[in-house]
């Protein structure tokens, strides 16, 4: 990848990394209403993946999905401004932090459920199919989501019916506060258990972007040419605890340590500067903007009262219904 390239996409994991610095100082400032869950650390993810997705595939993340609905093209502020339960925010404060959906470029949700949204997933990419679209869904979980039920009905579905999704595993090595390791049979969660429904299951280390838009380039190509769905494994760590305040004190400070000497925004400014490219001019546009999100969040007015039973529900026609 040429620094032409590579720019932007370290722009975007700067830019996520500075909004959820902003979230979390507005959390510890108490302007976030309900809990939220920080992303800091998985940017290489959501960027790279959005990299190698088309504008109108579809995307389904968990509670920690900042660093989607931002990678797929919500602004800082619409963000912010939700975590504030503002008039302004990205679903106009019926969402909060653990419910950020776009639907207009594809950010089809995050869901706190965890696991919930990996047969939602399956079942986009059934539509897209049956549309004849070639678009892909790609659904994004944690390493604990690996130990639920409905991943393995996902996956199971997915391969019989050769469905266009990707299932990308954020393993950052913790569930809540249980390292995964502790409680799951395969050294590889995601990966190693890929190959039991048929399905081609790979590694990748997902603080590099490049290596991650390369691996889900690859697999989105076999989902849309229809040899069926994918299993990518990225290795990452959260930078914060897992929600609210947690000070993440069960991790061993040399885990923790290690992990931030290997950051995917050091990695890709790495890779720029080994480009002859300087990051100067975009880290400073970055703090910019984020700053500018957080003042036109924290001044935006709060949502209207006679507007609570709007865009709840969708009924889609009643055609559908016996
Ligand atoms: C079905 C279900 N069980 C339990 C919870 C409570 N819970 C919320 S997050 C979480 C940990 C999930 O860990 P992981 O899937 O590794 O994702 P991470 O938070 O590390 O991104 C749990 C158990 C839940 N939301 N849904």
């Amino acid at each position: 990848m040429d620094a032409a390239e590579l720019l932007p996409l370290y722009e975007q994991m700067a830019l996520i990394r500075r909004t959820e610095r902003a979230a979390h100082d507005l959390f510890m400032s108490g302007l976030v209403k309900g809990t939220t869950h920080l992303a800091a650390g998985h940017e290489a993810i959501a960027v790279g993946a959005s990299a190698a997705l088309r504008p109108d595939d579809y995307v389904f993340a968990t509670y920690r999905g900042h660093h989607h609905a931002l990678a797929r093209g919500a602004t800082p502020e619409e963000c912010l401004a939700e975590l504030m339960s503002r008039a302004t925010g990205l679903c106009r404060a019926k969402g909060g932090s653990m419910h950020l959906t776009k639907a207009s470029v594809g950010m089809l949700g995050s869901y706190a459920i965890v696991g919930a949204h990996l047969p939602m997933a399956v079942g986009a990419a059934w539509s897209a199919r049956l549309r004849g679209t070639e678009q892909i869904a790609v659904a994004f979980f944690g390493d604990g989501a690996t130990n639920i039920g409905a991943f393995h009905e996902a996956l199971n579905l997915a391969a019989v019916w050769k469905l266009p999704v990707l299932f990308v595993c954020e393993n950052n090595l913790y569930m809540e506060y249980t390292p995964i390791a502790e409680v799951t049979a395969v050294a590889r969660p995601a990966a190693d258990r890929a190959s039991a429904y048929g399905i081609p299951g790979e590694v990748v280390d997902g603080n590099d972007v490049v290596l991650v838009r390369e691996a889900v380039a690859g697999l989105a190509d076999r989902a849309r040419a229809g040899e069926g769905p994918g299993v990518l494994e990225a290795l990452t760590y959260r930078h914060f605890g897992h929600s609210r305040a947690d000070p993440a004190t069960y991790r061993p400070a040399e885990e923790v340590e290690r992990w931030l000497k290997h950051d995917p925004l050091d990695l890709a400014r790495a890779r720029l500067e080994a480009l002859g490219a300087d990051t100067t001019d975009v880290d400073a546009r970055v703090e910019k903007t984020v700053a500018a999100a957080v003042e036109a969040a924290r001044n935006a007015p709060a949502p209207d009262p006679g507007e609570a039973l709007t865009d709840v529900w969708a009924d889609g026609g009643a055609a559908w219904r016996t």
